[in-house]
């Protein structure tokens, strides 16, 4: 071995161990297919942090539900057993009112307002998740719901006795109220689902529609527009306080950042994975008024328990959010 060689390989060796002894490797559990854009922007946000730390904090995802169950993310984070995740905001909706805000239908439908629920319940989800030990990094909304079926729905009134696949305690309440028969599924479940004939409709988003190809099953999509619900990235608070000040700071910046790119990603989805669903043959319907009406009345019934649910605290918030 010459000179050289010899001083490069110890440089080298050097370099390794510090990276070894200083790098941080943290596994992220994800509940969503690879090519959905949450899932795409987090793996941006995870390169963003890689390039700011040069390396000392790698995080790798684990998609559609690989490292632990959706139902489970939040849990393994609470403990510790992954140091940050993913998972559907609504899922929470049993522990806390503040978390099924933006699963009522017609309560923030547009951009706009879906931008104004979270800066006005987001102090509020901090201070629950703080409760455990959770801290928010960022939040990302899916694009608006709309409802898949296999033939034309005019009324709610049409979903009756519909096998329908719901997401969330939301979800659930909203088929039951139209009379379908709601059956609770992942994404990553939903194609054997349909093909098995266990469910018959659905309500998401285009994105979703695109990512299970609805097409294979499905026929009709109805483009209500009936809620904007949100993605959270929580991290453990004590493995977040155990990195250095300046992988703290890269992480929330990159956080910001990611919250910034997903809600431009998720503005963008509408209408290209809309494209996608007519090119594979799903008819698009505008939805009738006698169909908005009727799930208006369902969303009155649905913001009328959840009010009852969330008391003072909840009035307080839909004032914020009416202002
Ligand atoms: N897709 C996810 C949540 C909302 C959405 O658009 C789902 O269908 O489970």
């Amino acid at each position: 071995m010459n000179q050289f060689v010899k001083l490069a390989t110890a440089a080298a060796f050097t370099v390794s161990l510090s990276t070894a002894a200083f790098a941080t490797t943290w596994e992220m559990p994800t509940p969503y297919p690879d090519a959905t854009f949450h899932t795409v922007n987090i793996k941006e946000f995870a390169s963003d942090v890689d390039k700011a730390t040069g390396g000392k904090l790698k995080i790798n995802v684990h998609s559609a539900g690989s490292l632990f169950k959706h139902k489970q993310i939040k849990n393994a984070v609470r403990g510790g057993q992954a140091p940050i995740g993913e998972f559907f905001m609504g899922l929470l909706a049993n522990e806390n009112p503040v978390y099924a805000m933006d699963t009522l239908p017609f309560l923030a439908s547009d951009y706009p307002s879906a931008e104004k629920l979270w800066k006005v319940t987001r102090p509020t989800i901090d201070k629950a998740m703080a409760a455990q030990g959770l801290m928010v990094l960022f939040s990302v909304p899916w694009p608006p719901q709309g409802i898949y079926a296999k033939k034309e729905i005019k009324t709610a009134t049409d979903m009756k006795g519909l096998k329908f696949r719901a997401y969330n305690a939301s979800t659930t309440r909203l088929a039951e109220l139209a009379g379908a028969v709601p059956t609770q599924i992942e994404v990553a479940d939903l194609p054997q689902a349909f093909a098995t004939g266990r469910v018959d409709a659905m309500i998401t988003s285009p994105s979703t529609g695109v990512s299970t190809k609805a097409w294979d099953f499905l026929s009709y999509f109805h483009h209500t527009q009936a809620w904007i619900p949100k993605n959270v990235v929580v991290v453990n608070k004590a493995a977040f306080m155990a990195l250095d000040d300046a992988t703290r700071e890269a992480v929330k910046k990159a956080a910001m950042a990611a919250e910034k790119r997903g809600w431009e990603m998720s503005k963008a989805e509408t209408d290209s994975k809309i494209a996608i669903m007519k090119e594979n043959g799903i008819k698009i319907i505008t939805p009738s008024p006698e169909l908005l009406a009727s799930l208006k009345a369902i969303g009155a019934t649905m913001s009328a328990e959840w009010a009852k649910k969330a008391g003072a605290e909840g009035a307080d918030l839909l004032a914020a959010y009416k202002k």
